[in-house]
């Protein structure tokens, strides 16, 4: 009997294959071999499209999966990277997923199973290969709107929904979500398995792969590798492990902390080294070995395998390095209760108290209430930031309000907090007491959340749906003390029915223990209603009884609800709050919504003050509310957020240059406006600014990111900053502008197809603008037959083409192909992550008759394009970027191609700015 892939991987390191599409470009296939007769009618262009070879050349796909077997392989992924309908649907083929993931799964199947045949005492096996498509729930594609999004997790799940069913059916043996750049992606392709492995009822393990993008090792969307552990951690993983991003030595760091975390079996397939600057990869299958065989003598690895540039021959150097090694046990599952934003909060015992920031709920709050009724969404944000800075390390979401439409404002403000990394940093407490509003909110967030709150209401049944839900979409949950007869006001009440509700949870649902959070009623005191006077002791009785009785779980409270009866009184509420929290945290209150900018102390009470509160919190004498309220008359009602403001806008007193840096480096736009104003004091003209402090500001970014300091999505923060300063500065600028002048010229921008990213070719746009060009800008994925026929109905002078990914260096040179074709020599500018001069010089330019110029970032371009229209500076400027780059081509031909260090690959991905 064939051994599964559980016993094996117990046994011995499992070798994955190496890359699918390094091998099919080895067969140099053409636009026919990708159509076949039976899609010669579909519009566009069909090569690259890789997966549709299981239909139309299944002999090629089986030839690489045997080479891969036959170089040792124990596992071949299907070629279904890209089976969703999401991902086909650029090739408008996107009714073929079930066919083309049933034929994929069959391929793989049959040559697998002859390979087990051969060799039965090492057997093969086949993992549904499911990619993270190319689109992002997690970010927006929309420079100006942040909370817009192209696809949604409803749209994900149910795309993976169709592939994984497919693959299930086809009979693969485990399911690998890789390449993860988006954890919410991948949550919704978690999601689907689970739902297709119901379905098929075909339970097999699930393998995740995620990709680092930068050197902070973080994921595109974000996230620490710890944070994205946390995400995922409700699901019933297999293996973990990384792919692609960098080769192995680079990917080493990220491994090691990977494996020294994650409960689950390790897997790694890194590329051939790092890309040169034409996109391919140099290092040799002796190379690569030599490096992966660290991973192994450091005990890191379950299996391994290839990612971009690897081949066969990289894959057959894996078995000798692999004889004899120990494979990796898995860490320890945690034990505490783990949460994430971009960064992992692990609550453990040792942090005595964690403060759930309560401002951004508009029930609690008038002020936020108001914002988000005026929809003024940046503001409502900034009262986020400032939880944060007041050292919340969990924010609370709460949008019930009868006027609103709850289940909107959710998914709009979660939405908005995921482009604020500052903020994104922390985990969301979702609460509501709409359920729809609740899974609105989960549906928004990458990391894992606390949903706030279910309760036994609505009785047995309901609590269970609810609390399965909650698990499924992989939250913690705070659960409240009520149940059927009502909300639980006593000690007796209180532990009864936590203690009920922790049972069906653990032993009904499964729940992790770690993941609930009790909240047994912090109920106003001092009401002058005496059957309220004990509710403070109640809980905080409760507290320590279910610290004590009920293991993992954690408890929590809303704080300021406990003193409603002093409002417009803040120093004794907030005095009040610090005594109630020393008594409780010292039973074992973990957490609490707080409002975290208060600033009185325990310590700090006066005594007589502190003996009354006591009194009250405590209930010591009948008297207490009496003596409290007369002691509180007394108090002027100090508020105690002046000094907070001040202490955070020290940098408000730097330098003009220092000033606009902060906000770029930052994202602040809040000072933006005056900080310009006074710019346009000192310099001669707008374009100045932007030009000078403001393009040496996102150089400084650059250098940032470049060294790991700053990750994408702060990144794209400045990036919108710096649109804000923008457009502040375009009228004057206009303005400024010799009237009756016209345009300096028509320039065509466009991001080439296959690749969304345009916040780079955006900025393009925006500065060139300035500098008084018209800009058509044809967005993103634009086919090169579009590029083509609008720059010439446009009579355009300039074009423009943007890119982020490897694949669209080829794509930008189909471009410059289909330009000469059509027989125009219109200057065609190249920028974008991954573009390099050498490529330009190599590859792109070669191909087309007009200029082909790269340009490094955003700043260049006005000055080039000036250049280049003008007649007399145009003959100088071509002249000598034909010398350029026949030198380039020269020397190409007799040094190696360079391979470019981790640090210019990071600088190179900055060219979007
Ligand atoms: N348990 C759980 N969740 C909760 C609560 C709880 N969520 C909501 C609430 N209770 C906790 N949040 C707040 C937020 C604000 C206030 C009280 C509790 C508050 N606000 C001022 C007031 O009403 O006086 C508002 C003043 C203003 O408008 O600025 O006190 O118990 N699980």
């Amino acid at each position: 009997m064939k051994k599964s892939i559980q016993e094996l991987i117990k046994q011995r390191i499992l070798i994955l294959d190496g890359a699918m599409g390094t091998m099919i470009q080895q067969y140099n296939l053409k636009e026919e071999d990708f159509r076949g007769k039976r899609f010669q009618s579909i519009p566009g262009q069909m090569k690259g499209n890789n997966d549709l070879l299981n239909i139309t050349r299944p002999d090629v796909i089986k030839d690489i999966h045997r080479k891969y077997l036959e170089a040792g392989a124990d596992i071949i992924e299907t070629n279904t990277f890209n089976a969703t309908s999401i991902s086909l649907s650029d090739y408008h083929v996107e009714d073929l997923v079930k066919e083309i993931n049933l034929e994929a799964t069959k391929i793989a199947r049959s040559i697998a199973n002859e390979y087990t045949l051969l060799t039965p005492n090492k057997p093969r096996f086949v993992v549904g290969s499911v990619g993270p498509t190319n689109k992002t729930t997690s970010m927006s594609p929309d420079v100006n709107n942040p909370a817009y999004r192209s696809v949604t997790y409803d749209d994900v799940a149910s795309a993976y929904l169709e592939q994984i069913e497919a693959l299930l059916e086809g009979g693969v043996d485990a399911i690998l979500i890789e390449t993860i750049f988006d954890t919410l992606n991948a949550k919704a392709a978690i999601y689907a398995a689970e739902e297709a492995m119901n379905k098929t009822g075909r339970n097999v393990p699930l393998m995740l792969s995620i990709t680092v993008s930068d050197t902070g090792g973080r994921t595109l969307s974000g996230q620490t590798l710890d944070a994205f552990l946390a995400s995922v951690q409700h699901a019933d993983i297999f293996s973990i492990g990384l792919n692609c991003s960098f080769g192995a030595s680079q990917l080493k760091p990220f491994l090691k902390q990977l494996a020294s975390r994650a409960p689950y079996y390790i897997s790694a397939y890194p590329n051939a080294g790092l890309p040169n600057s034409l996109g391919g990869y140099d290092q040799t299958p002796q190379e690569m070995a030599v490096q992966v065989k660290e991973y192994i003598d450091e005990g890191l690895i379950n299996i391994i395998g290839g990612c971009c540039g690897t081949t066969d021959a990289y894959i057959a150097e894996y078995s000798a390095i692999i004889a004899g090694a120990q494979p990796h046990s898995p860490a320890a599952k945690p034990g505490v209760l783990w949460l994430s934003g971009l960064e992992l909060l692990e609550v453990k015992p040792e942090m005595n108290f964690v403060n759930i920031g309560e401002r951004c709920n508009v029930a609690g709050s008038r002020k936020f209430l108001r914002l988000i009724q005026e929809k003024k969404y940046d503001e409502a944000l900034s009262i986020a930031r400032k939880q944060v800075e007041d050292g919340a390390l969990i924010i609370d979401v709460n949008m019930d309000d009868g006027l609103l439409d709850a289940q909107e404002e959710m998914t709009t403000f979660l939405n908005l907090i995921a482009s604020e990394p500052e903020i994104a940093r922390v985990p969301i407490m979702i609460d509501s007491s709409k359920w729809e509003v609740i899974v609105a909110g989960l549906k928004c967030i990458q990391g894992k959340s606390i949903v706030n709150s279910i309760s036994l209401k609505e009785g047995e049944e309901k609590f269970l749906q609810y609390a399965r839900a909650v698990k499924q979409y992989g939250a913690a949950v705070v659960v409240m003390a009520f149940d059927e007869k009502g909300q639980a006001d006593t000690f007796e009440r209180k532990v009864e029915v936590c203690e009920r509700a922790y049972h069906l949870l653990v032993d009904k649902v499964g729940f992790n223990p770690c993941d609930i959070i009790f909240d047994p009623n912090v109920l106003a005191i001092a009401t002058g209603m005496e059957e309220h006077n004990n509710y403070a002791v109640d809980f905080i009785n409760a507290v320590g009884w279910i610290k004590k009785n009920l293991p993992g779980a954690s408890i929590s409270g809303g704080i300021s609800n406990l003193s409603f009866s002093f409002r417009g009184n803040n120093y004794i509420r907030e005095a009040m709050h610090a005594v109630f929290l020393y008594h409780a945290i010292r039973e074992g209150l973990d957490m609490g919504i707080v409002n975290p900018a208060t600033s009185v102390l325990y310590t700090d009470i006066p005594s007589d003050i502190l003996e009354k509160l006591e009194d009250v919190v405590l209930n010591r004498r009948p008297d207490a509310a009496e003596r409290l309220i007369e002691l509180a008359e007394g108090l002027k009602n100090t508020s105690t957020d002046k000094t907070q403001e001040k202490r955070q806008d020290t940098w408000r007193t730097g330098t003009l240059q220092e000033r606009l840096q902060y906000a770029l480096v930052k994202g602040v736009s809040d000072y933006l406006d005056d900080d310009l104003k006074e710019a346009l004091t000192i310099y001669n003209k707008a374009v100045d600014i932007i030009e000078g402090p403001l393009m040496a500001g996102m150089n400084y970014v650059g250098e940032l990111f470049g060294a790991g300091k700053m990750f994408l999505p702060q990144v794209v923060k400045t990036a919108r900053t710096m649109k804000k300063a923008v457009s502040f500065l375009q009228p004057i600028i206009e303005a400024e502008k010799h009237d009756g002048i016209s345009s300096a010229g028509k320039v065509l921008l466009a991001t080439v197809k296959g690749d969304v990213h345009d916040i780079g070719k955006n900025i393009v746009s925006v500065v060139m603008a300035c500098n008084g060009y018209e800009i058509i800008d044809l967005g993103v994925m634009v086919p090169a037959e579009t590029i083509v026929q609008q720059a010439i109905e446009n009579k355009v002078d300039i074009i423009g083409l943007s890119g982020l990914i490897t694949p669209s260096l080829e794509e930008m040179v189909n471009v410059a192909i289909e330009l000469e074709k059509a027989g125009l020599n219109i200057p065609l500018l190249i920028g974008g992550a991954t573009t390099s001069q050498l490529h330009t010089a190599l590859k792109i330019a070669p191909v087309y008759g007009g200029p082909v110029i790269h340009l490094k970032d955003a700043s260049q371009n006005a000055g080039v394009a000036g250049k280049l229209l003008n007649p007399e500076l145009q003959k100088d400027f071509v002249r000598e970027l034909d010398n350029t780059y026949k030198t380039l081509r020269e020397n190409r031909n007799e040094i190696k191609q360079e391979v470019v260090s981790l640090e210019e690959a990071q600088k190179n991905k900055l060219n979007l700015f």
